[in-house]
């Protein structure tokens, strides 16, 4: 009989939580001397775990008295697993690899976090425990946008690492893009030698990122084998996408000829081609498609190929004379059958190659495709259930709860296209109280987060903090959501995040997400708390020097103070007080040397309703005027060129100058990444003048965006 003994000691969370844990009598004590025995089946796993744990070495199928033994039991499902820690070994028992891979992650969380950081010390005791645990979903994916952002080896290794430790088991691996190409071709090197690089001379216009500098990378075949076979390791398996037959302006950059049989007109934005798709009609694409498909298929094990199929810009087709000869022969009405056309020849060819299709769900939206592909959900919550009750298997991966370059609170960086959003609406996320009804719920095959990385390259070229940022831990809870039917409540998920998953995070090497500090101001008084027993700093906003915070801050400028807090290698965004973010509108008048767009006039922009286009791209000395009513004193205006998430269609460089009197200008410095920050310090601002010295911005137009003037 087992003895039920709730813990005497504290015994940390398990992320994602295990379907059934039961503690039993006693302690298993890891020590130098412990050993690990393997079966066949998860040998591989003895290596891998000897690296974390600085125990005896890998003993075969030898027993010795203190041991941790591996082994596969089909019986059991295949993810599925049992870890029995007793007074003498640790028992890990798998249905096959992954389920054993599973129960060594458990384990990891059962040890202090300095496992994750490979500088466990010993000796450690372990209480002595039953865990029986399987996951809910076999899909359970993470996707990395690798085309927009170039990430290498190492870095794409951290991330297979990282979601490893959740149970994750899908990489979603986008690897090629209208900004990218990062997979090797052999029959084909061109496309990854020139598509892998973009700006500078390169013929791949940087319409965001680091513009004026060539800079890029890709994968060899001989990389990507050593990905896959890293990541097989770690119960990954990496699905690899080419999107198609939209998003392929890297590879149309190089091969013009795939395009449609239209010359469009590309004089007023120096040489910009709005074009992005494969051309139908076109027979000779065919051959092109099947050398790229066959080489992606020889590479990958996985049974599936994702060939995209999202956001095709379906007037190229319409435009096209060929593509409208084929939709007449073929008796079609809708362009959308254009593309299932397509597509279906890709089938093909993954068909040939063993393989089955993955898609982005508006591929279905062209007609039937065969029953066995894999359709992801990421518009919406509708189109999720859109593929669900075709009864298509379904990623579900909606963008308003699992794009994870969404910005996760009002002032943060990120996307906002489908949602804001913390980790706590990942969380949330439960098909059936969506609305998902059970015939559909059947079809779902897993949750997947994305990550798409055109931000990040704009705002910090290269740099992994970012990603780390945004997925984490949004990852913890999407894998908790994967992997339990029936988590714990929101509330206990949040304890064991920041009581001990924060320290794993922190140990694995995460630059992970904290919770926005909550600040308030009243009668004078400016106070700031974390709920996660995080250390809180402040500065002033023209100060970058943080301050630990050591109690309420007596102020008559709230507006002027910004909150953080810290706690391991995690970081919360920069918090004010609601003050700090008011802005006013005052009028103003803008003028350009550029015309601007009949659909988005300057007007629009003028009274902070819409951002303002151009019908043009920028040339050096063209300028944009905003020009007061009346003098205004503030103490920022920040001007912006662009989108608002993304620098894009922007001054790629230029500068700004201030009149304080109405005639003469100052110079208020470079533009950034298309934007300044002017501080004016209270002296009346009369007007604001950016002139541009880029040559275009590789792209068809400049977007002028509405001043935020801060009080
Ligand atoms: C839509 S999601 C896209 C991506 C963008 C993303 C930004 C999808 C299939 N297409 O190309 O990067 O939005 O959130």
């Amino acid at each position: 009989m087992t003895v039920i003994l709730f813990c005497r000691t504290a015994i940390a969370g398990i992320i994602p939580s295990p379907q059934s844990r039961t503690f039993c009598n006693g302690y298993f004590t890891l020590d130098p001397r412990t050993a690990i025995s393997a079966d066949t089946a998860s040998a591989p796993l003895a290596i891998y775990l000897q690296e974390y744990l600085p125990i005896m070495g890998f003993c075969g199928q030898l027993f010795t008295a203190q041991a941790i033994v591996m082994q596969v039991d089909p019986e059991l499902a295949e993810e599925a697993y049992r870890l029995s820690v007793q007074p003498e070994r640790i028992e890990i028992t798998g249905g096959g690899y992954g389920g054993v891979f599973n129960g060594i992650q458990t384990l990891f969380q059962l040890l202090p976090s300095d496992v994750y950081a490979k500088q466990l010390q010993l000796p450690v005791k372990i209480a002595c425990q039953k865990i029986e645990d399987a996951p809910r979903y076999s899909y359970r994916g993470q996707h990395l946008d690798v085309a927009r952002t170039w990430m290498d080896e190492s870095r794409v290794k951290r991330y297979i690492d990282f979601i490893s430790y959740h149970k994750i088991n899908k990489l979603h691996f986008h690897l090629t893009d209208d900004e990218g190409w990062r997979i090797e071709i052999r029959s084909h090197p061109e496309l990854a030698t020139i598509g892998g690089f973009r700006g500078g001379d390169s013929p791949i216009r940087a319409i965001y990122g680091k513009w004026d500098e060539k800079y890029g990378g890709y994968f060899t075949q001989d990389e990507i084998k050593e990905l896959i076979a890293y990541a097989a390791i770690r119960n990954v398996e990496i699905i690899p996408e080419i999107d198609l037959p939209g998003h392929s302006r890297t590879i149309a950059r190089i091969h013009p000829e795939i395009l449609c049989n239209y010359t469009p007109d590309t004089a007023p934005s120096n040489g910009y081609d709005e074009r992005s798709a494969w051309c139908v009609a076109r027979e000779e694409n065919y051959a092109l498609l099947e050398d790229i498909l066959t080489e992606v298929c020889e590479l990958f094990p996985s049974k599936y190929i994702h060939i995209g199929g999202d956001e095709v810009q379906m007037e190229q087709w319409m435009r096209c004379p060929d593509c409208r000869a084929l939709m007449q022969r073929e008796g079609m009405s809708d362009p959308a059958q254009l593309q299932r056309l397509f597509m279906t020849r890709m089938m093909a060819i993954l068909e040939k190659n063993g393989k089955y299709p993955a898609v982005w769900n508006e591929a279905i939206r062209g007609g039937q495709l065969p029953q066995q592909s894999r359709v992801h959900g990421w518009e919406n919550l509708k189109a999720c259930r859109e593929a669900t009750s075709q009864g298509y298997r379904t990623v579900v991966m909606p963008g308003e709860y699992f794009y994870f370059d969404m910005r996760q609170s009002a002032h943060e960086p990120g996307h906002n296209w489908a949602a804001i959003f913390d980790a706590r609406k990942v969380y949330s996320f439960d098909p059936a109280s969506l609305g998902f009804t059970a015939a559909e719920i059947k079809h779902i095959e897993g949750f997947e987060g994305a990550f798409w990385s055109e931000i990040p390259v704009s705002q910090h070229p290269e740099t992994p903090d970012y990603t780390d940022y945004m997925l984490f831990p949004r990852v913890c809870a999407l894998a908790e959501r994967c992997w339990n039917e029936n988590p714990p409540a929101w509330e206990e998920f949040y304890r064991t995040l920041t009581g001990s998953h924060y320290d794993r995070m922190s140990a694995m090497g995460i630059r992970f997400r904290l919770s926005p500090p909550a600040v308030s101001f009243r009668d004078g008084v400016l106070q700031a708390g974390t709920d996660d027993g995080s250390a809180l700093f402040y500065r002033l906003e023209t100060d970058s020097v943080w301050s630990p915070y050591q109690g309420p801050i007596r102020t008559d400028h709230p507006e002027r103070y910004l909150f953080e807090s810290r706690k391991g290698s995690g970081q919360s965004p920069e918090v004010g007080a609601p003050q700090f973010y008011r802005t006013i509108q005052p009028p103003v008048r803008i003028t350009s040397s550029m015309p601007a767009g009949s659909k988005s006039p300057f007007a629009r922009a003028e009274q902070y309703k819409a951002f303002a286009r151009t019908t043009r791209t920028c040339r050096p000395g063209d300028w944009v005027l905003f020009s007061f009513d009346n003098p205004v004193r503030c103490r920022e205006i920040f001007v912006q060129t662009g989108y608002l998430q993304l620098p894009r269609l922007i001054f790629n460089s230029g500068y700004a100058e201030v009149s304080y009197d109405g005639q003469n200008f100052e110079q208020a410095g470079a533009l950034e990444q298309g934007s300044i920050t002017i501080r004016p310090e209270g002296c009346p601002v009369y007007a604001i003048r950016i002139t541009a010295t880029c040559p275009d911005n590789g792209s068809s137009s400049v977007i002028i965006q509405p001043l935020r003037i801060k009080p």
